[in-house]
């Protein structure tokens, strides 16, 4: 039996949109930092029966996904497969990304591949997931390769604020494929590859404000896309974008945190150590649950 564990990451300069390869490569570099405040506990016992697999101790009956994934690695898929997601599933929390991350180190662990071969199968899984693999800030690269950025990140906080913890309606992968067929994707891409060089230098040189400004352009560039698509809409919603607001607001009363957003209405909040007490002063006034996170040293490891 293998047992892994593998955290979350979120990303500052974001992934949306893909090649179009068999394989999956991002249309755009993508650089994100892991999380220890959730993560995905996961246990592969080789077994006699055919697959089956439990997520919080509920069995799954849709396995295909999960089928095509280990086919990667071995034609065997007899497995029992129990995962644990400490944080909320499929609601913009990346949980996609630790789940992948930790069974494709799992299989990885059984039946070894070449490092790039092994990183290529998670991102097929899902493509956030390859970033989980490291810890501290990591950049996803369009060719495929992964490497870390040097960044100060035991200066930073992460918060996530939850004001929705059920499960999305619009899974990233269909929302990118309609992105791509709007008028404004192309732009975005040029755009988004432009802001990660510029991202690499500010956190080479830690320069909180520039991160933090190139990190909600990127995420207010992605969020505009869904409301071009054929059938729009917006993973935003009207608490998600009054958060932004207070967010700006206190910037301008001097205390400067810097938000970003995935595939859902949580707000995720960048800030300084030191004004962890001010943040957590702000974030009770919101009445929403929320979690402060370091960043992780560790990305996915074999327990
Ligand atoms: C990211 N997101 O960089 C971006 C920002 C959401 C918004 O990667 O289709 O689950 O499995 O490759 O990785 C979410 O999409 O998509 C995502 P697939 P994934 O974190």
């Amino acid at each position: 039996m293998i047992r892994v564990k593998a955290p979350i990451n979120i990303a500052l300069i974001k992934y949306w949109g893909k090649q179009e390869t068999s394989d999956i490569k991002p249309s755009t570099p993508s650089i994100s930092l892991t999380l220890d405040a959730f993560e995905t506990l996961t246990e592969i016992t080789p077994s006699l029966d055919p697959l089956s697999f439990t997520l919080n101790g509920i069995p799954q009956t849709d396995l295909h996904p999960l089928k095509t994934f280990i086919k990667q690695f071995t034609n065997d898929t007899s497995f029992k497969i129990d995962s644990i997601n400490t944080g909320p599933t499929a609601a913009g929390l990346a949980s996609s990304a630790s789940g992948y991350a930790a069974l494709g180190l799992g299989l990885n662990t059984l039946y070894p591949q070449d490092e790039n071969v092994f990183r290529q199968y998670v991102a097929n899984g899902s493509g956030s997931a390859i970033r989980s693999l490291m810890g501290g800030a990591v950049k996803w690269e369009t060719d495929g390769t992964l490497h870390p950025v040097p960044f100060r990140h035991e200066n930073y906080f992460m918060a996530m604020i939850l004001v929705q913890t059920t499960q999305k309606k619009v899974s990233s992968r269909k929302a990118m494929a309609e992105s791509k067929k709007t008028e404004v994707f192309n732009g975005f891409i040029s755009r988004n590859t432009k802001r990660s060089t510029l991202m690499e230098i500010a956190m080479n040189d830690d320069d909180f404000h520039e991160i933090g400004r190139l990190m909600e352009e990127s995420t207010l560039d992605l969020h505009a896309l869904p409301l071009f698509h054929q059938n729009p809409f917006s993973f935003l919603t009207p608490i998600s974008l009054d958060i932004i607001h207070k967010i700006r607001d206190l910037r301008k009363k001097g205390l400067y945190g810097y938000f970003t957003a995935d595939a859902g209405p949580n707000i995720k909040v960048l800030f300084k150590k030191e004004d962890l007490k001010a943040f957590e002063t702000f974030f009770k006034t919101l009445n929403y649950p929320y979690v402060v996170s370091h960043i992780a040293k560790q990305g996915a490891h074999v327990l």
